[in-house]
């Protein structure tokens, strides 16, 4: 990497998954500036709209600058005593299942590590979830399923290096821009075929060769009709099935009879048989095929069969581990994938590790010294907050999420937050959820603390500090461990800084793993200081003594006790989101280009809110004539849970029978127009993913 200017600092962009690197300089006048960091293999220089705007949202207005009790401003020992206090006294009384964290794939990855460490081998319950959990879950308990450990194969390169690319469920142009400038790229220079599966005709599906509008929630029937083409086409890899994999005939015999032909597909998922052929016969010719997915597949309450339903046709036909081919889940947070390296999820341990294996929970409570070890998963993000609103959880902490904009059903979760006992909330600034805090705690911001997070291709980066931690805001690492000593645990959490946490993580996850879990950065246990601040963007593994893989599942064998991958034979169920004549419209919610989620930081940059002022519902030409809707009316939209009130724009990109209101508006922006207040808090079986 190229040395830099001393007033200029590497670091990583705090939005999406990309994980691009940034390099920010700090003006004689406080001026905050960014440019791409041309060394970052992520991005190679660029930024996308949000990412080069960075610079306009580190200014200290709003911010949560001083701890507050009850609305009151207080000292940190006061605010922190507090904390300690209520939360011990909690589970004195009632049990450590009486308490929770609620926290976040924005965290950086040495936050979720000590945040996990408490609540999992110390206060000893697993009611810690993440956001995670509305996002990736699905993709987390497919890999599972499929792979044995939650692995994600391949690398950006494979998009580069791809034939053919399938983006099921995702609107990258706009939620993954830089990903998808690589794909334009690689398109120009080689003439990759794209394939665009989503009910909306998106930013993304504009430029692309086919664009499959399918009905919401039939993925599974699409690509079982596809394992049953490829099939019939003869291009299993038989050689690869018989060695690497197990269950083939039974899924391919599910998937068979319930898509029986490409005609039978196209009436089940509201396609053009034309279309559905065309997309079989490209997949069946192209070996080297990448199948991207995001949030039209994991969010979903059949989210982990449409998982497995995807994996299940690049394992029959081999394509998984080699250049420019695998099934690839892009992470949406920036640190999406760190948490699952910490075990975030309620679910899951630290590490890889898991609950449903004895000797994982024992490995982990060794490794920590743990006097009181969590041994079965807690509660997930819904269940959490329902929990939260019958008493059961009666002291609750959120850092770095806004639940009462973003978690679905959203009027019932601010009812939950209102109603719990003791809420606690780190956050940069004020939000829809801090209204809710007893006691509010000021977290410093991205550039203003460091750590590591890990992209979608599983490669970790830096975040460093280029700016003073402002007023009297700490790092969210420090916020934890000082509420952990408070709690009497001083010893496990007396960390001087992220370096020597991260080092804890990497010797965990070197644990007595014997090449059991993949997920070993037992090569960095011992990083020193000069290295961890000098730290090059890299992939994991990175076990020791070990060259670093940065593709997996090359040879073949799986991280399964059998060390062969797993088809999972699935069927569709029923649509996702049912409709009938009393709520005729299928409600799709998502992304805009240039807002990142509740508009904490994007909400604040004026070119950013100039795309799309105001909270606006897209709607069919059909459904708005029906309704007598126009452009620029104001549609009063219900389902079973709640309300939102937005502008109309009558688009042709709109599925007659769908409509599509971004995610973003909370309360601060807009009244009665958050997405998720309509939204339902059905979850998927495996993942507690809803849709
Ligand atoms: N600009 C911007 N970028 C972001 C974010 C942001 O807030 N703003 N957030 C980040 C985060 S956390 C995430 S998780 C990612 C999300 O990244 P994406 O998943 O790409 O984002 P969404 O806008 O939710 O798009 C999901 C798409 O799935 C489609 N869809 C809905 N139902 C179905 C279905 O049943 N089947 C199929 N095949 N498609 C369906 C929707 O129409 C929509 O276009 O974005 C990340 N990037
Ligand atoms: N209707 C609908 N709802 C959705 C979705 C959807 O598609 N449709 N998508 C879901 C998905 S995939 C996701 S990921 C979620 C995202 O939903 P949220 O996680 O609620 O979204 P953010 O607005 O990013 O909230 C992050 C919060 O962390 C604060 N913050 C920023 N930096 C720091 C820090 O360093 N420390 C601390 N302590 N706080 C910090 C910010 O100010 C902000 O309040 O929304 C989910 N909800
Ligand atoms: S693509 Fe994602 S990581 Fe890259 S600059 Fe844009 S928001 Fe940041
Ligand atoms: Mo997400």
């Amino acid at each position: 990497m190229q040395d830099l200017p001393a007033t200029e600092v590497r670091t990583t962009c705090p939005y999406c998954g990309v994980g691009c690197g940034v390099l920010a300089r700090v003006a004689a006048d406080g001026n905050v500036t960014v440019r791409g960091d041309t060394d970052h293999p992520a991005n190679f220089g660029r930024l996308c709209s949000k990412g080069s705007a960075l610079g306009e949202t580190t200014s200290l207005e709003g911010r949560l600058l001083v701890p507050e009790i009850g609305g009151r401003e207080t000292s940190w020992d006061e605010a922190l005593d507090l904390v300690a206090r209520r939360f011990s006294e909690t589970i004195e009384k009632h049990g450590p299942d009486s308490v929770a964290f609620y926290i976040s794939g924005q965290l950086l990855t040495e936050d979720y590590y000590v945040a996990n460490k408490l609540m999992k081998g110390f206060i000893g319950s697993a009611n810690i979830d993440t956001n995670s959990r509305l996002c990736m879950a699905s993709s987390v308990a497919g890999h599972r399923r499929a792979f044995g450990e939650d692995i994600v194969p391949g690398t950006y390169e494979d998009l580069d290096q791809a034939d053919l690319v399938v983006l099921t469920g995702s609107n990258t142009a706009w939620c993954h821009p830089i990903l998808y400038q690589r794909l334009l790229a690689a398109r120009e220079a080689r003439g990759t075929k794209i394939v665009v599966i989503d009910p909306r005709r998106t930013a993304t599906a504009e430029e692309c060769d086919l664009h499959l509008a399918v009905d919401p929630g039939t993925d599974v029937l699409l690509f079982n009709g596809l394992l049953a083409h490829l099939d019939i086409a003869g291009v299993i890899d038989r050689n690869f099935v018989d060695s690497s994999t197990t269950g083939f005939a039974e899924a391919l015999s599910v998937a068979s009879a319930e898509a029986s032909s490409p005609g039978a597909v196209a009436a089940g998922c509201g396609l053009a048989e034309a279309d559905v052929r065309l997309l079989y016969e490209l997949f069946a010719a192209t070996s080297r095929t990448v199948t991207v997915y995001s949030q039209g597949v994991n969010q979903s309450a059949h989210g982990t069969d449409k998982v497995n339903a995807i994996i299940n046709c690049h394992l029959a036909t081999g394509r998984i581990g080699q250049p420019g081919m695998g099934p690839f889940s892009v992470t949406g947070q920036p640190n999406a994938m760190g948490g699952r390296e910490v075990g975030g999820l309620a679910n899951q341990l630290a590490a890889h590790m898991n609950f449903d294996r004895p000797e994982d929970v024992e490995r982990v409570e060794r490794f920590w010294s743990a006097p009181a070890m969590a041994r079965q998963a807690g509660l997930k993000a819904v269940d959490m907050f329902r929990a939260a609103g019958d008493g059961r959880a009666k002291a609750l902490w959120v850092m770095g999420t806004n639940p009462a904009v973003s978690m679905p059903d959203s009027a019932r979760v601010r009812t939950a937050l209102k109603s719990c006992e003791f809420v606690v909330v780190s956050d940069v600034t004020r939000t829809d959820t801090t209204r809710y805090a007893d006691v509010l705690l000021p977290a410093a911001a991205w550039g203003e603390k460091g750590g590591t997070v890990t992209n979608s291709e599983r490669r970790m980066s830096r975040q460093r500090p280029f700016l003073p931690v402002p007023g009297n805001a700490r790092a969210d690492w420090r916020i934890i461990c000082d509420v952990a000593q408070r709690m009497g645990f001083g010893d496990a959490f007396t960390y001087d800084g992220p370096l020597e946490i991260f080092r804890e993580h990497a010797r965990l996850s070197a644990f007595e793993n014997h090449g059991d879990r993949l997920f070993d950065i037992g090569a960095l246990a011992e990083i020193a200081d000069a290295e961890y601040e000098h730290f090059p963007p890299r992939h994991w593994p990175q076990a020791s003594g070990e060259p670093c893989a940065e593709r997996l599942l090359v040879d073949g064998r799986f991280p399964t006790p059998d060390g062969r991958a797993r088809f999972v034979a699935v069927r569709q169920e029923g649509v996702a989101l049912p409709v009938d004549a009393k709520r005729p419209i299928a409600l799709n919610s998502g992304r805009l280009r240039d807002q990142w989620h509740t508009m904490t930081r994007t909400g604040r940059v004026p070119r950013l809110m100039a795309n799309v002022p105001a909270p606006t519902l897209e709607i069919a030409p059909l459904d708005a004539h029906r309704r007598g809707l126009r452009d620029g009316d104001l549609a009063h939209i219900s389902s079973r849970y709640g309300f939102a009130r937005a502008r109309v724009t009558v688009s042709d990109n709109q599925k007659p029978g769908t409509a599509f209101l971004p995610m973003h508006w909370s309360g601060h922006f807009a009244a009665n127009a958050g997405a998720g207040s309509l939204a339902t808090p059905l979850s998927d079986p495996f993942s507690g993913h809803r849709n």
